[in-house]
């Protein structure tokens, strides 16, 4: 398994953040999704057999937010 922490901007409220725990979740070979508002960041655990970090970006970036590299 394979850990990565993305920043993310434009995450405002618990809302954002639930919005891109689901978005995040709605992929295929996520293991465990934490967000941070506070730190504007989110860890996500993954299997990178399923699903890469650029698809993962791209999710987030769906559900409305920019992630910063
Ligand atoms: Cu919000």
């Amino acid at each position: 398994m394979t850990i990565t922490t993305l920043n993310i901007q434009g995450m405002t409220c618990t809302g954002c953040v639930n919005s891109v725990k689901r978005a995040v979740g709605s992929l295929p070979g996520i293991l465990q999704t934490q967000v941070s508002l506070e730190r504007s960041q989110v860890t996500i655990e993954y299997n990178p057999a399923q699903v890469s970090p650029e698809k993962l970006k791209i999710a987030i970036m769906d559900a409305g937010y920019d992630v910063k590299d």
